[in-house]
C-alpha cells in the first residue's frame, strides 16, 4: 500500500441532542484492509430506552411535529448543503468499513443529497382531502399527520444512502426518529447526525443508538413509545421485527432480499442488455438488494449472449477500493465470503457450469477478502444459487422458449423486488411489465432510481414503499375531522 490510513474514527450515541459515550465499545475491521477503521460505543437496553424516550419527548412537544412544513423544508435543504460539503470525509470511512470503491463511495454520498432535497419538498405537499357532500351542515376533512416516532435500522451495503431514503422523509412527515445503522458501517450515520445538529435540528428529533440487533435493533421493534420501524435487511431478520413489533400493533416498514431477474429476448439490443447485465451483477460486488443475480435468456441467443457477459466481465476493475480507478471491492465479511463461495460449489457439484470465475480472489498487498467476477450457465430454477439470495459477484444463467415460460420463471420465487426485461418490441415490455410480480420492473434499462418514484418489494421482498410521494405517505397516519358547520339539519 502506498498510502496511509487515517486513525479510526470514534462514534458515540446521539441522544437528546448530545454526543454519549458508551461503558464499552466495538470495533470494525476493514474488509479490504484489515485494520481497525473504527471505534463505536455499544449501545444496550439503558442507552435505547433513552434514546426512545427523547424521541417521544420531543414529537409530544411538538417542536417538529408541529412547526410548519417550510421551517421543516428549511433545515433539510441546510442538511443537502452539509452533505455535499462533506462527500470525501464520509466518502473515505464509507469505503473502509463496507469495502466499495471510493468512486462509488463519492458518488453514493453526493446522491444522497438530491433524496434530501427531494424530501424537503415534499414537507410542504402534506395534503388530504375535503368533502362537502355529507348534508348541507356538514364538511369532512381527511388530513395527514406525522406516524410519530419511527426506528429506522439499517444495513452496510449502503449505508448513507438507505439512511437517506428513509430519515428525511420520516423528518419531512414531522416525525421524531431513532436510528440504528449497522454494526459494520456504523461511522456514516454517526457523521449524518453531526450534520443534522449543524443544520439546527431540535435536539431529540433524531436520536442514534450504536450497536448490534440485539438488543438494540430488537428494543427499537418492541418499545411502547415506538409507533414505527422502517427496516432494510435480510427477510429472516425482517420476520423477525415484524413479530416483535406485533404486540404494540406498530406499523412495520420492510425492504428486504431480491432475487432479480432480467430477461433477454431474442429481438433486444443485446450490446446494452449485455452491458447491463455486467453492471447489475458486479456493482456493489453483488451486495446489493436489486443485483440481477438470475438471467433468463432466451435459448436461441444464450451461447452468444453468455460469451458477450464473460468477455465484459474479464474487463472490470476488481482491487483495492482506495484506488479511484476500482470498479469492484472488497466482501464485507469472511463468513459471507466463504457463504457466497458455497452456493457456487454447490451448484457446480449439480451440474451447473462455471463459464468464469468460482474462487477468491486475491488483491495484491490486501489479501483475499475479494471473489472473482463468476458466471454459471445450465443453472436449473430448483438450484439455491437460482433461488436465494447470493449477495456476491456471482451470476446464474437460466433459459426459457416463450414469453410464458420467461414470466413463470420470473415469478417463481418467494422474492418480488425488482425484475428487468429486454426487447425492441413494446407488446413485449409492456406484457412483461404487467405480469412481473415485482416492485419495479426496467425495460430496456437497470438499477436506474429517482427520487420521484416508488421503491420497495413484492411477496417476501417486504412491505411498504420508500422514496417518492408513497414512501413520504408510509410515515403519515389519515385522520379524518367531521365538523357541524351550520344549523340546517336535513
Ligand atoms: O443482515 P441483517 P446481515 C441480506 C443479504 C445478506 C444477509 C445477511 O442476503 O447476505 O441479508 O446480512 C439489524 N432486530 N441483506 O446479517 O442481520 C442489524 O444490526 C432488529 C439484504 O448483515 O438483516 C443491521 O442493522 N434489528 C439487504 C440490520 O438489522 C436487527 C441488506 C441488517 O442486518 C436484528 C443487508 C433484530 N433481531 C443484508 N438483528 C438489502 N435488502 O439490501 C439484526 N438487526
Amino acid at each position: 500500500m502506498a498510502y496511509e490510513l487515517p486513525q479510526p474514527f470514534t462514534g458515540r450515541h446521539l441522544i437528546d441532542g448530545a454526543w454519549v459515550t458508551g461503558r464499552e465499545t466495538f470495533d470494525r475491521v476493514s474488509p479490504s484492509h484489515g485494520t481497525v477503521v473504527s471505534t463505536s460505543s455499544k449501545g444496550g437496553p439503558e442507552e435505547t430506552d433513552a434514546a426512545i424516550k427523547a424521541a417521544r419527548r420531543a414529537f409530544d412537544a411538538g417542536i417538529w411535529s408541529r412547526i410548519s412544513g417550510r421551517e421543516r423544508a428549511a433545515v433539510l435543504l441546510r442538511v443537502a448543503d452539509l452533505i455535499e460539503a462533506n462527500v470525501d470525509r464520509i466518502a473515505l470511512q464509507e469505503t473502509l468499513e463496507s469495502g466499495k470503491p471510493i468512486s462509488q463511495s463519492k458518488g453514493e454520498v453526493a446522491g444522497a443529497a438530491d433524496l434530501w432535497r427531494y424530501a424537503a419538498a415534499l414537507a410542504r405537499t402534506s395534503q388530504g382531502d375535503s368533502h362537502n357532500t355529507l348534508g348541507s351542515d356538514m364538511l369532512g376533512v381527511v388530513v395527514k399527520d406525522p406516524i410519530g416516532v419511527v426506528s429506522v435500522i439499517t444495513p452496510w451495503n449502503f449505508p448513507f444512502w438507505i439512511l437517506s431514503q428513509k430519515l428525511p422523509f420520516a423528518l419531512a412527515a414531522g416525525c421524531t426518529v431513532v436510528v440504528k445503522p449497522s454494526e459494520m458501517t456504523p461511522s456514516s450515520t454517526v457523521m449524518m447526525g453531526e450534520l443534522l445538529m449543524q443544520a439546527g435540528l431540535p435536539a431529540g428529533v433524531c436520536n442514534i443508538v450504536l450497536g448490534y440487533g440485539d438488543p438494540v435493533g430488537s428494543l427499537k421493534s418492541t418499545h411502547p413509545d415506538v409507533d414505527m420501524v422502517t427496516f432494510t435487511g435480510s427477510t429472516a431478520v425482517g420476520k423477525l421485527i415484524t413479530k416483535a413489533a406485533s404486540d404494540t400493533l406498530k406499523k412495520v416498514a420492510l425492504e428486504l432480499g431480491g432475487k432479480n431477474p432480467q430477461v433477454i429476448f431474442p429481438d433486444a439490443d443485446l450490446e446494452n442488455a449485455a452491458d447491463a447485465v455486467t453492471f447489475g451483477v458486479y456493482f456493489n460486488v453483488g451486495q446489493c438488494c436489486n443485483s440481477s443475480s438470475r438471467i433468463i435468456v432466451h435459448e436461441d441467443i444464450a451461447e452468444d449472449f453468455v460469451a458477450r457477459v464473460v468477455a465484459l466481465s474479464k474487463k472490470v476493475k476488481f482491487g483495492d477500493p482506495l484506488d479511484p480507478t476500482t470498479q469492484v471491492g472488497a466482501i464485507v465479511t469472511p463468513e459471507h465470503n466463504a457463504r457466497i463461495d458455497g452456493y457456487v460449489q454447490e451448484a457446480v457439484a449439480a451440474g451447473a457450469r462455471l463459464e468464469l470465475g468460482g474462487a477468491y480472489l486475491d488483491v495484491e498487498g490486501l489479501g483475499d477478502q475479494f471473489y472473482q467476477p463468476t458466471v454459471i450457465s445450465s443453472v436449473s430454477a430448483d438450484m439455491a444459487v437460482a433461488r436465494e439470495e447470493v449477495f456476491g459477484p456471482v451470476l446464474s444463467v437460466l433459459t426459457f422458449r416463450t414469453l410464458d415460460d420467461a414470466i413463470a420463471l420470473t415469478n417463481d420465487s418467494e422474492y418480488g423486488l425488482s425484475a428487468g426485461v429486454w426487447s425492441e418490441s413494446v407488446h413485449t415490455c409492456l406484457e412483461f411489465a404487467r405480469r412481473a410480480q415485482a416492485g419495479t420492473v426496467w425495460t430496456n434499462t437497470w438499477m436506474d432510481g429517482y427520487p420521484e418514484l416508488a421503491f420497495g418489494g413484492m411477496k417476501q421482498s417486504g412491505t411498504g414503499r420508500e422514496i417518492g410521494k408513497y414512501g413520504f405517505e408510509e410515515f403519515l397516519e389519515v385522520k379524518s375531522v367531521v365538523m357541524r358547520v351550520g344549523r340546517d339539519s336535513r
